[in-house]
């Protein structure tokens, strides 16, 4: 090789310029695909169902366990807490990245629009149980019996157990109020991620595990139902909204506590087995900071928060499609 072309091909690598973020993925709202791309999704998650486990996480037979195994087993480190927004974008990410590269599929993450539904969830094209997730559970344990995943058996949860039931729901109009515009205005106008992430928490986060119930309700094993995956996209792009509105100044911050506070409210207690945390990995303290990483339990590879504050950076690599 030419010493000149030489030099330039080390510079490349050198800079990273090889694997940057040339060409975005565009992340759409749900209701706006075709049904043949929402068949497309949906045909992918099942294929995610199918596919055996290969990361012998606990209790995992499939790989759609072993993305919901990465927020189960740290469902204790990762909510209330600082990282709590950029480990989803990252599971976000490598669910994104399953459903691509094991199952063929061609297109990015939607996510669910909520505030269009905010009140009247019960009456959202995104249960069709043809073109959507299926409709609301029933009978007494509130198992999902139309659309494609009611015959999925999941293998985690609730909480922190390992058992073997159906994806349950139980819809409440009431609670997916919280989903609204009006919820997602109020934190979009907060001016530090110590007052938004909690405000984004909050809220539209709860909006939509409440409103959608069963296995979505459980802080611990809500992956089991696959709405989680649009419902946290849309947690995410509200991030990313509030990131755009300043972005030199908010892709760099973060803060927060990294230790969750004992008896949450509604939220599952961390299991007797598990020590109270000192810390986490990445962080020098009790503080959150863009060192601390993100756990992928093997899925995907692990990365720091400074990693995926961009949502155009190198790890992420996608960009949000307004409806
Ligand atoms: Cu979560």
């Amino acid at each position: 090789m030419a010493p000149l072309l030489r030099a330039i091909v080390f510079l490349c690598f050198a800079s990273g310029a090889m694997s940057a973020c040339t060409t975005k993925g565009k992340r759409r709202a749900w209701h706006t695909l075709s049904n043949a791309e929402k068949l497309e999704y949906i045909n992918a998650e099942l294929c995610l169902m199918q596919k055996p486990a290969k990361l012998s996480l606990p209790g995992c037979k499939t790989r759609f366990d072993e993305l919901q195994a990465v927020h189960q087993l740290q469902a204790y480190a990762t909510h209330f807490v600082g990282a709590f927004l950029p480990f989803h974008r990252l599971l976000m990410k490598a669910h994104e990245e399953a459903l691509r590269s094991e199952c063929g599929y061609t297109g990015y993450q939607p996510y669910w629009q909520e505030q269009l539904d905010a009140g009247k969830f019960s009456t959202s094209a995104i249960f069709d149980k043809t073109y959507g997730f299926g409709g609301d559970g029933s009978g007494r344990s509130n198992c999902i019996t139309t659309g494609p995943f009611s015959n999925y058996s999941n293998h985690l949860g609730p909480g922190y157990q390992v058992t073997d039931h159906c994806i349950d729901r139980k819809i409440s109009n009431q609670m997916s109020t919280g989903s609204a515009q009006r919820e997602v205005d109020r934190c979009l106008q907060l001016d530090s991620f110590a007052t938004a992430w909690p405000c984004i928490e909050g809220q539209p986060h709860t909006g939509g595990h409440g409103g959608v119930g069963g296995q979505m309700l459980n802080g611990v094993s809500s992956p089991g139902d696959p709405l989680f995956y649009l419902h946290h996209t849309w947690l995410d792009k509200i991030w990313a909204d509030w990131q755009s509105r300043d972005q030199a100044k908010r892709v760099k911050d973060i803060s927060g506590t990294n230790i969750q506070p004992d008896n949450m409210p509604g939220f599952p207690a961390r299991p007797s087995n598990i020590p109270k945390p000192t810390g986490a990995a990445g962080d020098p303290g009790t503080t959150t900071t863009l060192g601390h990483v993100l756990d992928m339990k093997g899925n995907s590879p692990n990365k720091t928060i400074t990693d995926v504050m961009d949502v155009a950076g190198e790890v992420l690599c996608i960009e949000y499609v307004d409806p």
